[in-house]
């Protein structure tokens, strides 16, 4: 014991042999970028509340807005127009022009090699494009995405297939029952937003089938401390779908989250003329069948749009790197530079500050877990 405390005394500042922008921030080399602060968090000590925030933030804040934005493009080229694709099948692309939908092909000299993705044109994306004889059009250039939601290309692991682009928010839809709540999947949607530039939103839906409300509140309530703004919502009696309409309406939003959470359903409460197709639970497996099997891009009336995405099952993170993981996890990242070792993983080594603190219940077990589960699923060894 004494022992122990003795070399916390004495150690020194972490220091991370990494040169990348993530680990410059956690090194107070990068600005804090100015932005309202987070909700007070409630998990971890209160005395060194300041210094969290502030890491915190910056970690935060560089996710968000690190990437220079490329600029925006207002000339449309003479005999071409601008649009948004709105929906892909396997023969054409859908694109929304304001005031007509048209059916287009693609450029052949459009690729996608070079770009990460294998996808040359993705539902969200703005698009230029020419309008040829009996009203189909040709997607003649992709303009820069502004985010992008993407999974690993089922084919080609390094790369990543987009599943939307261009969405400010990720509004990740568990349900309390049918099927139970999975906070692994919530973690692994909340790195995919900050990875994608999209501020995530919770909503637990079918609060219904809860015995009381507050179970729902205390279920979720580690996501409220952690700043994350949790929407409580249930399509059968109405509850909570004001608010969700007010964060949809004026915003380009996606949901996301497994099949049968009610997403569809809960869009068409929100503007009942979307016509989306909704499963039936089935009893015995306790989960809805699969109908959304496209992502599409619709329209909603009182401006912006919404994008309803079939249920991903398993959100693979593409460009996340084991060591960089933790900036996922602001509040295991406040704890890091405690632990024994300088370039502990907090998956196994003695005298790990973040094991400490979950076993002292100041951090969340499910939070750890789901740390520890996505560690073990990201490849060890990366390649720039
Ligand atoms: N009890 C309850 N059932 C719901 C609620 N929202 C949706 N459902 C049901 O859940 C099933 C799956 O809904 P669906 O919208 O297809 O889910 P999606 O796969 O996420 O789009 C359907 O049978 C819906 O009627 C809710 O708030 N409460
Ligand atoms: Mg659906
Ligand atoms: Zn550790």
């Amino acid at each position: 014991m004494a022992k122990k405390t003795k070399i916390k005394a004495n150690r020194k500042p972490k220091i991370a042999r990494d040169h990348s922008w993530k680990a410059r921030v956690l090194r107070g080399e990068i600005e804090e970028v100015d932005r309202e602060l987070p909700r007070q968090e409630r998990i971890l000590p209160r005395s060194r509340e300041e210094e969290r925030v502030k890491l915190w933030t910056k970690v935060e804040g560089e996710l968000r807005y690190g990437s220079e934005p490329e600029p925006e493009i207002n000339e449309v080229p003479a005999g071409w127009r601008r649009s948004v694709v709105t929906q892909i099948s396997t023969s054409a692309y859908q694109v929304d022009l304001g005031s007509e939908l048209v059916l287009c092909g693609v450029r052949g000299s459009l690729s996608a090699s070079h770009t990460g993705y294998t996808n040359v044109v993705a539902v969200g994306d703005q698009v230029f494009i020419s309008l040829g004889e009996g009203g189909h059009g040709v997607i003649e250039r992709v303009l820069p995405r502004r985010t992008v939601l993407a999974r690993p290309d089922v084919t080609n692991e390094d790369l990543s297939q987009i599943i939307v682009s261009n969405v400010d928010q990720l509004i990740i839809v568990a349900a309390w029952e049918e099927p139970a709540i999975w906070l692994e999947l919530i973690d692994r949607y909340l790195i995919a937003a900050a990875e994608g530039n999209m501020t995530p939103l919770i909503c637990l839906n079918k609060i219904d089938l809860a015995e009381n409300e507050e179970d729902c509140h205390r279920e979720m309530a580690l996501y409220e401390a952690l700043g994350y703004t949790v929407l409580y919502t249930s399509a059968v009696t109405g509850r909570g779908l004001d608010q969700l309409r007010e964060c949809l309406v004026g915003h380009e939003t996606v949901l996301a989250g497994l099949s049968g959470v009610g997403k569809s359903t809960l869009l068409m409460a929100v503007q009942p003329d979307l016509e989306l197709q909704v499963a039936e639970v089935s009893y015995y497996s306790g989960e809805g069948r699969h109908t959304t099997s496209q992502v599409s891009l619709l329209r909603l009336h009182g401006g912006g749009y919404v994008v309803d995405t079939p249920g991903i099952r398993e959100l693979g993170l593409v460009t996340v790197h084991r060591h960089e993981l933790v900036l996922y996890y602001p509040e295991i990242a406040a704890l890091a530079g405690e632990c024994q070792f300088n370039d502990c993983t907090h998956t196994h080594e003695p005298g790990c500050a973040v094991v400490e603190a979950v076993e002292e219940e100041r951090l969340a077990w499910s939070r750890y877990a789901s740390y520890q589960a996505i560690y073990e699923s990201l490849p060890e060894y990366y390649t720039e």
